[in-house]
């Protein structure tokens, strides 16, 4: 049996979801990603209550089912509420040596960088893939900062052999360049959760990705 962690081998769109964006609200764009084929979800919900989010996240579960890998943003209170499959944490949240602590060992704990050295540092702090960002400019994160740019994906490719996860003002016409410059997966809130179609604009994104892998023809 694949373990959930091991899915994370086979991950190419991923999905954030983001309840100020969406236009079909959380937990439809889940519903829909997930019919289209996306394998990994994470919960980011910067403004409900905690009782909210558990209400939540335990709905988004039950989505992901064995379909998906399902990980919390930041919140590891709620991530061990509903037995999540792990967090995805930024430079200034819970030191990862203690979330690893908390969660053990089976748990995925996906670390956001911006650089090289951040990421040799987290792939040696036992983080299980890192989130590289912002790729380009992005009006999505207020303090993202400036694009790296696609180089930049390079460099850390060189540097790790954990999952790179690019983030960052990905859209369907710039996508392509981020998989040829060496992300394993692919995260596009805007560019997703304001369309009129989750499931289309997923699927677009997974064949694009898949194709651009060889994957598929
Ligand atoms: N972290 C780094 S950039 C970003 C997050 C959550 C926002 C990405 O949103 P978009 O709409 O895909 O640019
Ligand atoms: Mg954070």
């Amino acid at each position: 049996m694949v373990t959930k962690k091991e899915m994370l081998k086979e991950i190419d769109f991923y999905l954030v979801t983001d309840s100020g964006l969406s236009k079909q609200g959380t937990l439809s764009d889940v519903r829909d990603a997930v019919a289209s084929g996306c394998r990994i979800v994470q919960y980011r919900e910067k403004n409900k209550s905690t009782k909210e989010m558990v209400a939540e996240a335990l709905q988004i579960k039950a989505i992901c089912g064995d379909e998906a890998l399902f990980l919390v943003n930041d919140r590891i209170d709620v991530a061990l509420a509903v037995d999540a499959d792990g967090v995805h944490i930024g430079q200034d949240d819970m030191p990862i040596d203690i979330a690893r602590a908390i969660l053990g060992a089976d748990k995925v704990i996906g670390l956001t960088v911006h650089n090289t050295s951040e990421a040799t540092e987290a792939e040696k702090s036992g983080a299980d893939y890192v989130g590289l960002s912002p790729i380009f400019d992005t009006a999505t994160k207020s303090d993202a900062g400036k694009g790296i740019g696609t180089a930049r994906i390079r460099d850390v490719k060189n540097a790790i052999n954990i999952p790179i996860v690019a983030i960052g003002g990905i859209n369907k016409e710039n996508c392509k360049s981020v998989i040829e410059n060496g992300a394993d997966a692919l995260v596009a809130i805007s560019a997703v959760l304001c369309s009129d179609d989750v499931r289309r604009e997923t699927r677009d994104f997974i064949t694009i990705v898949r194709k651009a892998f060889g994957r598929i023809s």
